[in-house]
């Protein structure tokens, strides 16, 4: 799962909105392209960027912003709002924007849409915004009948590779963000579309939560500029399970820093290893979800989790009760070799 840092755009400058509302608007960078380089430094593969006023205007506003992001930096940028021509497409991807979003168009205007999926490919994402599951567009101002289920199964229907869902509710919140509603779509859509979070992310436990749903994506706007998440540390940990599924966990008593034992985790470990504040670990044996302690009552309680310089490792810091080892030893490295 990567992290997508968003910059959005509202009268030319960096602003955040509560739950899309556009009078809560408060500006929270200076400069767009500083903002944007900066997120490069951080390691972002990703930027988001939208349009208020185009979202607003159904039109594109702020185009030299952007064109100045994209030529600026040398990594991809994917940018929503006010999109609902071909020619702005064109426009767009021929001045160095990646990715476009599809947002009220792909309500009002399905050959337009199935037009540019097309031409286009996966360099086109739809991006579906919904309230109390209800489709919102042109700006979030508008609200539709259609429930955002429906909408994206129907978008990848017509060939749909990028879905970006924002639960607006959560949007700018730092409320935590829809864990049920990404679960949702991983089932009811084809596992060749990539699945972009979007809206109230909190803090690195959000990206832990869903990065164990194994989605492609996840936008972070005002957890970073709040300072609620560490950019470069959460783009540093994604990298972790992104290289591979099972990850080599350093146990060690958080008092003496006694090594006491080795174990892999997958994502879903870690997520419950954080959720309980216990060690959840993968075992290779036997293929399933292991707790250690479940069996002896020895549960190992998570005091402090560190990864290495390399994001291959975890150490986990933890106070032991009764014994780590199922042999009765205090650590399982009790056999001498040399
Ligand atoms: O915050 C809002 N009110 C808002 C917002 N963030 N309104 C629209 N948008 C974003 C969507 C999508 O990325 O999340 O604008 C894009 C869609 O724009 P449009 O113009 O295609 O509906």
């Amino acid at each position: 799962m990567i992290i997508l840092p968003a910059i959005d755009i509202l009268g030319g400058k960096c602003v955040r909105l509560a739950q899309g509302e556009y009078n809560t608007a408060a500006k929270v960078a200076e400069n767009p392209v500083e903002t944007a380089k900066y997120f490069k430094d951080c390691g972002a593969e990703y930027i988001h960027i939208v349009d208020l006023d185009g979202a607003k205007d159904g039109m594109p506003k702020n185009k030299e912003i952007f064109i100045e992001i994209a030529k600026n930096i040398d990594i991809p940028v994917e940018l929503g709002g006010g999109i609902r021509a071909i020619e702005t497409i064109d426009y767009y991807i021929a001045n160095g924007i990646s990715r476009i979003i599809l947002g009220s168009v792909i309500l009002e205007n399905k050959e337009l849409t199935k037009k540019a999926i097309l031409k286009y490919g996966d360099k086109i994402a739809v991006g579906i915004d919904a309230k109390n599951r209800k489709v919102k567009t042109s700006g979030w101002l508008v609200e539709n009948e259609i429930d955002f289920i429906e909408l994206a199964v129907e978008m990848a229907k017509i060939g749909a590779k990028n879905i970006i869902y924002t639960d607006i509710s959560k949007d700018g919140m730092l409320s935590g963000v829809n864990l049920e509603h990404y679960q949702e779509l991983k089932n009811y859509l084809p596992s060749d579309v990539k699945i972009t979070a979007s809206g109230g992310v909190k803090d690195i436990n959000d990206i832990i939560k869903l990065q164990s749903l194994d989605i492609y994506g996840v936008i972070c706007g005002k957890a970073i500029y709040s300072g609620n998440l560490d950019l470069k540390q959460a783009i540093d940990f994604t990298k972790i399970f992104n290289k591979s599924e099972l990850v080599p966990a350093i146990i060690q008593d958080y008092k003496n820093n006694k090594v006491l034992m080795l174990g892999y985790m997958n994502k879903e470990s870690f997520k419950l290893t954080i959720e309980t504040k216990r060690t959840w670990f993968f075992s290779r044996g036997r293929q399933k979800l292991w707790n250690k302690g479940e069996t002896s009552g020895n549960f190992s309680n998570i005091k402090e989790i560190f990864y290495d310089c390399e994001e291959n490792a975890l150490l986990i810091k933890v106070e032991q009760t009764g014994v780590v080892c199922h042999t009765g030893n205090k650590t399982c490295f009790y056999r001498r070799l040399i």
